[in-house]
Order: structure tokens, then C-alpha cells, then sequence
């Protein structure tokens, strides 16, 4: 069993520097945030797997022989004959405003389903990591996720739920509707502020949420505040930590590397406090450097930012 198994689609984005419509150069990378988690659980040390579709064809082999050179095990994924790779365009429109456009419908990430999942949720993992994205993908996929999520708990992996609301693929009252039941499997559930009542009632309060998680079996829910930290509610109390400061010049990944980072001091058995400390410290990595995951740590990495801890 590997440490972490995480289930989602991975796109290849191609990003450009400056508007897309002016055209120019586009260079290519794996994104997805799935992937993205596994990546910086990966270069951390820990074993992880990656579970999704990929097309059969170059974008497709492009996706698994990066996973695999960041040490990600892509032994569970499913090759569809027929469908395309989903992409995801990038465009610094300008400095401060990054936008995304997504080919993805009908892609072979997309089509994910039970089949795909069985033999890896078999095999087991300690943590398994979903997010609201793959569920937004197809019913097939939701499905997916359900299943997942619901034999996983059942035989002891804690599952975590990573919000990540993409407002490109549904509406807030679809991702509402599909994502409030999976709660009833996670152990740990990751939002930003605004993302949280996506898990209850349209405008909940935080407090209100976080209790009504708790009646549900959530143990830990983790408010993501961007540039002010993090607030974890646990069954203990709530708890503030703040964020790293650096320089931000790409803040797409940086959820990701947040979740990884979290991830990563809760399988090493690290208190609460250390393990917001590690994700604040993970997510710092991925605001102050270019590319989703590209600039993740690796373990002897995390010290470098200590003297800006908190
Ligand atoms: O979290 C970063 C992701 O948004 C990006 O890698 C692409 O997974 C992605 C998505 O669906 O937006």
C-alpha cells in the first residue's frame, strides 16, 4: 500500500507569457491538482500514487513520464483508446491577473469511472486525497469519486476532501449538491474561506459549517486564507497559523502544494501545529516560484524558509 493515493484528471497546460489572442510561445506542462499533490508529497519522500485516464497517444505518454520522473507511481492508470488528452490554456494576461481556459470536455481524464478506481482503492493507502474537481467532471466520475471515497473510509484510509471549486466546470449549487454527501467519508476537509459553504447551506457561516462537518465524522477542516495563513478547526480547538512571507509570482499550485505540505506532517505523525507549519511552508514554495509544482521542496528544502516561520 503507498502512502497516499490520489484520484483526478491530469491536463496538459500550456501556457503562454503574455495575452493568449496575441499568440506566441506556449511551453507545456502537467497540470491538475490531484497530480499536483502528488507531486510534493513525492519529492517530500513519501510513497504516492496517482489514479486517473490518460489518452493513448504523446500527451497522454507526456503526462505518465513526468509523474514518473517525479518519483509518482502511475501504475493504476488507464490508457483510453479513444479519447483525447484534456488541456488547459494559461495565459499571464497580466501580472496580477492569470486566467484559464480549459479543453477538457470529453477527454479521457474526464471518463473516469468505478472500473478505474477498484483495483487501487483496493490495494490501499493510508490517506486518500480527492477534490471537488473530479467530480465535476462527468457522472462517471462523480460516481468514481463516491465509490472511492466511501470503500476507502470504510476500510480505515482517511479520506480528505480539497474543495478546489472551479466555477469553469459547474455552478456552486451543482458542486454543492455533488460534493455535501462526500463529506460524510473525510475525515479532513481543505476550503478556502469562500469555498466552505460548498459543504452546507448558500452563505453558512464558517462556525456553522465546520459543526455541522464534525456532526458528519469530519475531524479537521482547514480554512485556507491565501496570503493571512491558515484556520484549523479541530475536535480541540481552532488554530492560526500564518502564512510564509515571500514574494508571490504564481499562486496557481499553491492550494495544492498547501494540501501536500499538510499531507506530508500528518503521515509523519507531526502535531497540528507542525503540520500547518510544514503546508504554509510548502504553499510559500509554490506562490514564490513558476509552475504548479515545478518549484516544490523536496525534504532538506523545508528549512530554508525557517527563519520566516512563524
Ligand atoms: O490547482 C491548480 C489546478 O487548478 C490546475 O493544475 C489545473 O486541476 C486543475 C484544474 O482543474 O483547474
Amino acid at each position: 500500500a503507498v502512502d497516499l493515493l490520489t484520484v483526478g484528471e491530469s491536463l496538459v497546460s500550456l501556457r503562454a507569457a503574455g495575452p493568449l489572442a496575441v499568440g506566441g510561445a506556449l511551453t507545456m506542462h502537467v497540470a491538475g491538482a490531484e497530480s499536483n499533490v502528488a507531486i510534493g508529497l513525492a519529492r517530500l519522500g513519501h510513497r504516492t500514487a496517482w489514479v486517473g485516464r490518460v489518452s493513448d497517444d504523446e500527451l497522454g505518454e507526456y503526462v505518465l513520464r513526468q509523474l514518473r520522473a517525479e518519483g509518482v507511481r502511475v501504475d493504476g492508470v488507464t490508457t483510453d483508446p479513444e479519447r483525447p488528452a484534456g488541456l488547459m490554456f494559461l495565459e499571464r494576461r497580466t501580472a496580477d491577473l492569470t486566467r484559464v481556459r480549459y479543453h477538457r470536455a470529453g477527454s479521457a481524464g474526464s471518463a473516469l469511472g468505478v472500473e478505474d478506481v477498484r483495483a487501487p482503492i483496493a490495494e490501499g493507502a493510508r490517506v486518500l486525497h480527492l477534490t471537488g474537481i473530479t467530480p465535476a467532471l462527468s457522472d462517471s466520475a462523480r460516481e468514481a469519486v463516491t465509490w472511492a471515497a466511501e470503500t476507502a473510509s470504510r476500510s480505515g484510509t482517511l479520506v480528505c476532501l480539497d474543495v478546489n471549486y472551479r466555477a469553469r466546470l459547474w455552478t456552486r449549487e451543482e458542486a454543492r449538491a455533488a460534493l455535501t454527501p462526500l463529506t460524510t467519508y473525510a475525515s479532513l476537509v481543505i476550503a478556502s474561506a469562500d469555498e466552505l459553504d460548498l459543504v452546507d447551506e448558500p452563505g453558512a457561516a464558517e462556525s456553522t459549517v465546520v459543526a455541522r462537518l464534525a456532526a458528519r465524522g469530519v475531524d479537521t477542516v482547514l480554512v485556507k486564507l491565501g496570503a493571512d495563513g491558515v484556520r484549523a478547526h479541530t475536535r480541540e480547538g481552532v488554530r492560526h497559523v500564518a502564512a510564509v512571507p515571500v514574494t508571490a509570482v504564481d499562486t496557481v499550485g499553491a492550494g495544492d502544494a498547501f494540501s501536500a505540505g499538510y499531507l506530508s506532517g500528518l503521515l509523519d505523525g507531526l502535531d497540528l501545529d507542525d503540520r500547518l507549519r510544514r503546508a504554509v511552508t510548502v504553499g510559500a514554495f509554490a506562490v514564490s516560484s513558476h509552475g504548479d509544482w515545478e518549484g516544490l521542496p523536496r525534504r532538506a528544502d523545508l528549512s530554508l524558509l525557517d527563519e520566516h516561520e512563524t
